[in-house]
């Protein structure tokens, strides 16, 4: 037993009305041998049967003729009794991941049959089955057909090797323990079974940032290890049996290295991507990896960012880079991703990343990946989508999103990003005519969606328990981002406290309001954001209000609020296709939500319903902790309902949450109140 949580992988006893028809169909598994991944598909019905069916499993290695029902699991290929109840090349359509669920009968028997055409699909078949059966749904009669929208649905740890700490992660150390490696600890496993359970068919094994600056001069030693040192030669190999836990689950590696490498770990003079010695010198690194790890999935490079060094250093542009890179991994169909998440001269941030990206789009080589934050400031509780989405028919783009809670309460706040997703996926970017939701990009084979990870050391994993959901619902919404979120939620809900309806009902609730109440609270809404603590004293924390420290973020002055980022402005409402571009130039017909985004209003600027702009924004953060508070007594009232650990830890981070929430509210109402000096027509913001 560990003393970590289980998540959604709990496996509780089956409601007593479908136990029968489960152990009927499902305690008799026969399930093809012959590959690592169908070893961990019985080890994964070793721990979940016990549980679901209160008997333990027992596993065939032929059909079984006398069980009376059971379960098979294999490819057409692997077994006959699956080929003969299945129409075969139904399945061999699927995509990479696709799986197909029937209840079929078969020699006179009631089988539940997984099938796919690829091993990972068996893993996925696997998962899906197990999960209609944690939340009570009937397998007698099933025909289910999956397949994941993205060919490419990725986790990015920000784990940085030394000192095992995680970027933004809330969750504790890293749970990579690199020094001891090739030791392995179970944990690795188990991050493994929850990645693929929902999907995840690959992980960033260590943090973009893979340098500390300032680089130590010539001769002096580095004091810590670095993320860059996973390259070298002892620690790749070190990591083989690493790579291996998650290759069993169908997940591939990748590492995030650095663009001066060639320096760095190779002993070069220079990183120049146009100098001969330095390609040769990535070619020769890539054909190493890929000597140990042969599926190993490529590089992710943060490059010309926050002190990481890039091609701008050797006066080179980014096709310059990522392409030299690039060229390394082709040989072996190793693919770079390469972030956006660039800084440049422009004042206003936000029209950075297009202005940079979009003339170079076609330019690219093919294995390269653009990876694109869903916003073009960083991951701001709500921002508008980023202009580059459809705006590069030529270049594979990726999708980024963070799943840990940087600037949405960390570890304390509950605060559940699917609705926010569900906004990014649906926006029409009008890319290719009317009806272009950012879903409907990404799908090419080297394109796909990826989130930065959460977890972490803690028993929880997420260092809160609520806040696995958002891990959860990063694979489900990217598996099939047209699934809704009440049935993701619903299925998290259902699998992690169980079938009390009373506690569905109060999660469920707690989870879809609470994104708005984060914004309101935050940022007083209509589109105001980024007034996080970035100073030093606090480790840039992003955590507490501090409105003053970047006001061209906010554009907060005496004579009003909001950027001007029209193409009177910075220019950034330009950069989308219209009619979006239209309709976020103009006051009249910018949606609300992201008015001060786009504008610099006076204060008194009256909104569609008549209120003033500063009346509207005090009024956002009171109702923004009315809701917190509401969602806290929502809780409240489960107790006796879910279990006493979990309880008590989920309502002491709602009353630090609801403290936290109040702290940013009178902060803010004072900022503005200062700038604005106008009193709040319901007297709630006092004078100081
Ligand atoms: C990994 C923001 C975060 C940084 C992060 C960076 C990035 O600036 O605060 O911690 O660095 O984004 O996405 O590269």
């Amino acid at each position: 037993m560990n003393d970590y949580d289980d998540c959604w992988l709990r496996y509780d006893r089956a409601d007593a009305d479908r136990l029968d028809s489960y152990r009927r169909l499902c305690r008799h598994a026969y399930v093809a041998e012959k590959s690592p991944e169908l070893s961990a598909v019985r080890d994964e019905l070793r721990r979940a049967i016990p549980g679901l069916l209160g008997e333990d499993p027992h596993l065939w290695q032929h059909p079984p003729s006398t069980a009376g029902g059971f379960l098979a699991i294999g490819t057409p290929d692997d077994m006959r009794m699956v080929a003969d109840s299945v129409p075969v090349d139904e399945v061999e359509r699927l995509t990479d991941g696709g799986f197909l669920l029937r209840t079929v009968e078969w020699e006179g028997q009631r089988c539940v049959v997984v099938t796919a055409p690829t091993d990972r699909g068996l893993v996925y078949g696997t998962f899906h089955l197990l999960r209609l059966m944690s939340v009570g749904d009937p397998v007698d009669d099933l025909d289910v057909r999956e397949e994941p929208t993205y060919a490419n649905r990725l986790l990015n740890q920000w784990d940085t090797p030394f000192h095992r700490s995680v970027e933004r992660g809330y969750g504790g150390e890293s749970i990579f323990d690199w020094e001891r490696l090739p030791d392995l600890r179970e944990r690795y496993e188990d991050y493994a079974r929850l990645l693929a359970s929902v999907g995840i068919n690959g992980v960033v094994l260590n943090n973009v940032n893979t340098e500390k600056p300032p680089r130590p001069s010539a001769g002096e030693a580095f004091d810590a290890f670095e993320g860059w040192q996973l390259l070298e030669s002892g620690r790749l190999e070190a990591m083989t049996g690493l790579v291996s836990v998650f290759r069993r689950y169908g997940i591939r590696t990748y590492l995030s290295v650095n663009f001066a490498s060639p320096m760095l770990v190779g002993g070069l003079d220079t990183a120049d991507p146009l100098d001969d010695e330095v390609r040769e010198w990535w070619r020769e690194k890539a054909d190493e990896v890929y000597d140990l790890i042969p599926d190993f999935g490529g590089f992710l490079v943060k490059a010309d960012s926050e002190g990481q060094p890039g091609p701008y250093d050797y006066d080179r542009d980014h096709v310059d880079g990522a392409n030299a890179i690039a060229a390394a991994l082709d040989p072996h169909n190793g693919r770079l991703w390469w972030r956006a998440f660039v800084y440049g001269s422009h004042e206003d941030r936000a029209v950075q990343a297009y202005d940079t990206f979009e003339p170079l789009d076609g330019e690219f080589a093919d294995n390269v990946t653009v990876q694109v934050k869903n916003g073009p400031i960083d991951f701001q509780p709500r921002e508008p989508v980023s202009t580059l989405f459809g705006a590069m028919p030529e270049t594979d783009l990726g999708l980024e999103f963070q799943i840990t809670g940087e600037y949405t309460g960390q570890g304390v706040h509950a605060t559940y990003h699917l609705p926010m997703w569900e906004e990014v996926f649906e926006f029409d970017t009008h890319a290719d005519g009317q009806g272009t939701p950012v879903k409907s990009l990404f799908r090419g084979d080297g394109e796909g969606v990826v989130g930065v990870g959460s977890v972490g050391e803690d028993d929880t994993w997420t260092g809160h328990y609520l806040m696995q959901s958002n891990l959860y619902a990063f694979g489900r919404t990217v598996w099939d981002p047209d699934r809704s979120v009440e049935e993701i939620t619903d299925e998290w809900v259902r699998q992690t406290f169980g079938a009390d309806e009373a506690v569905v009902d109060a999660v469920s609730e707690i989870l879809r309001d609470s994104w708005e109440a984060c914004i309101d609270y935050e940022t007083g809404g209509l589109g105001l954001m980024h007034m996080m603590y970035n100073g030093e004293a606090l480790l840039e924390n992003h955590y507490d209000p501090s409105p003053g420290e970047w006001p061209g973020y906010h554009g907060v002055t005496e004579d009003g609020v909001g950027v001007d980022r029209t193409s009177g402005g910075s220019g950034y409402a330009p950069q989308y296709r219209d009619p979006v571009a239209e309709r976020y130039e103009s006051v009249e017909t910018c949606p609300e939500e992201l008015l001060l985004f786009f504008h610099h209003l006076p204060w008194e600027h009256e909104l569609s319903d008549g209120t003033t702009v500063v009346q509207r924004l005090y009024d956002n953060l009171f109702a923004g902790v009315e809701e917190v508070e509401r969602l806290r007594d929502l809780w409240r009232t489960l107790e006796g309902r879910v279990d006493e650990k979990r309880y008590r830890h989920v309502s002491e981070r709602f009353d630090e949450q609801v403290a936290q929430a109040k702290r940013w509210r009178d902060t803010l109402a004072h900022y503005f109140y200062d700038h604005a000096g106008i009193p709040d027509e319901a007297g709630r913001v006092p004078n100081r």
